[in-house]
């Protein structure tokens, strides 16, 4: 009997939690023959990324996952074996308790925020039981070594990275289908998902200014406030790229998750965010900023120079200070300087961030999947 799982998620804000959760759902279901349900309290969200979900549908079965309207008070339900809570989310009171009655309780996971930070090694799977109802949780923290849950990754992901890349016709479609030209050649293409940021126009300014061209992509909505005043009125907008200076900028329709994919396979930096953008960029090998979800009293920073430890070892020396100083300067960390002052230095160590950025993937894609760690600690049968 294959184990049924269960997945519940809620929508903090933006595509992550979703996006996330998602992903994990379409991998079971996939490539471990789980057909798992995955809860979400507002499938509108997931809707954007994913076309085939019907934003109003309280159940519904797509990729092979069945999408149900997390409520509250959930209609009675039988939990299933394997239950996901993602990002501590918590479970419908009526399911933990009825987990609670059991003779033999489910497998309960507490899916976490990814970090790089050491004490997540530590941390990753320790029991964490319920406060009130006793049951026995386990913590899954995702990362990027061995001793922790690891990353969602398909199988396959690189072979089929490398497979678009060298699939030029596969390559140029990709822009008509955004609803742009294709970018000319000797652009930089640079594909921008941040969080609303005050330095982005000074880093707009230094993009026109530049000595080379550049084609900056910006899906619908994003920075949205930042690039109403940088545009003055002129606000770029499906198929009417904004031009100024030697830098067009594109606004593009939210695709789906992988066609996303495909997009960061084709621009030459990635503007990240969050967490699901920022592993993807990670996949896609090619130099990248992330933009990281801001905590309270810049507790995210600490998060940052522990990712930028992890990831940047081995690179040269000028290379990774480059980093450094950029993604802190775009993370508003005025100890790096002016974010306009740091790009060129960026953009000159592109050569060596990229060949780093293969070698990183390869490495990250030797440790065993975050997917199938789940699957090989919770099983796929019961
Ligand atoms: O959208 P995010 O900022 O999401 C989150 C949330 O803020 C969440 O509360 C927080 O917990 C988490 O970050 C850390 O960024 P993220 O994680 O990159 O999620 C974006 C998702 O949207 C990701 O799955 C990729 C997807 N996406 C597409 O599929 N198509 C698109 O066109 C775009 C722009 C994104």
């Amino acid at each position: 009997m294959p184990a049924r799982w269960d997945i519940f998620c809620r929508v903090v804000d933006n595509f992550g939690d979703a996006g996330v959760c998602w992903r994990l759902a379409r991998q079971l279901a996939r490539e471990h023959a789980i057909g798992p349900t995955l809860w979400l309290d507002d499938p509108a969200v997931l809707s954007r990324i994913a076309p085939g979900v019907d934003p109003r549908a309280p159940l519904q079965r797509v990729d092979g996952v069945t999408v149900r309207r997390w409520t509250d008070p959930l209609a009675p339900y039988e939990p299933a074996e394997v239950v996901i809570e993602a990002f501590g989310c918590g479970l419908p009171e009526d399911y933990a308790r009825a987990i609670a009655a059991r003779p033999v309780p489910p497998r309960w996971i507490v899916l976490e925020y990814l970090s790089a930070e050491a004490w997540v090694e530590r941390t990753h799977g320790l029991p964490s039981p319920h406060p009130r109802l006793g049951i026995a949780r386990q913590f899954w923290f995702p990362g990027f070594s061995e001793a922790t849950g690891g990353l969602l990754r398909e199988r396959g992901l690189l072979a089929a990275r490398d497979a678009f890349r060298d699939d030029s016709a596969a390559g140029a479609a990709i822009w008509p289908a955004l609803g742009m030209d294709p970018p000319p050649a000797e652009n930089l293409r640079i594909l921008l998902f941040c969080y609303p940021n005050p330095a982005l126009p000074e880093l707009l300014d230094a993009w026109a200014d530049g000595e080379s061209g550049v084609t900056c992509i910006v899906p619908d909505g994003v920075a949205a406030g930042a690039l109403d005043r940088w545009a003055g009125g002129n606000v770029p907008h499906r198929g009417h790229p904004l031009v100024r200076g030697r830098l067009a900028l594109h606004s593009v329709p939210f695709v789906e998750q992988d066609a996303f994919d495909r997009l960061l396979w084709s621009c030459d930096v990635n503007f990240v965010r969050g967490e699901d953008s920022f592993v993807r960029a990670q996949w896609a090998a090619r130099p990248f900023v992330w933009h990281i979800y801001p905590q309270a009293e810049r507790a995210h920073w600490v998060k940052l120079e522990a990712f930028l430890d992890t990831q940047l070892e081995g690179v040269e020396a000028a290379a990774a200070r480059a980093q450094r100083r950029f993604w802190g300067a775009w993370n508003g960390d005025s100890r790096c300087g002016p974010l306009a002052g740091a790009w060129p230095e960026f953009a000159g160590a592109r050569p060596q961030l990229a060949r780093h950025g293969e070698a990183w993937a390869r490495q990250l894609a030797a440790l065993p999947d975050l997917a199938s760690g789940l699957v090989s600690a919770c099983g796929s049968l019961v």
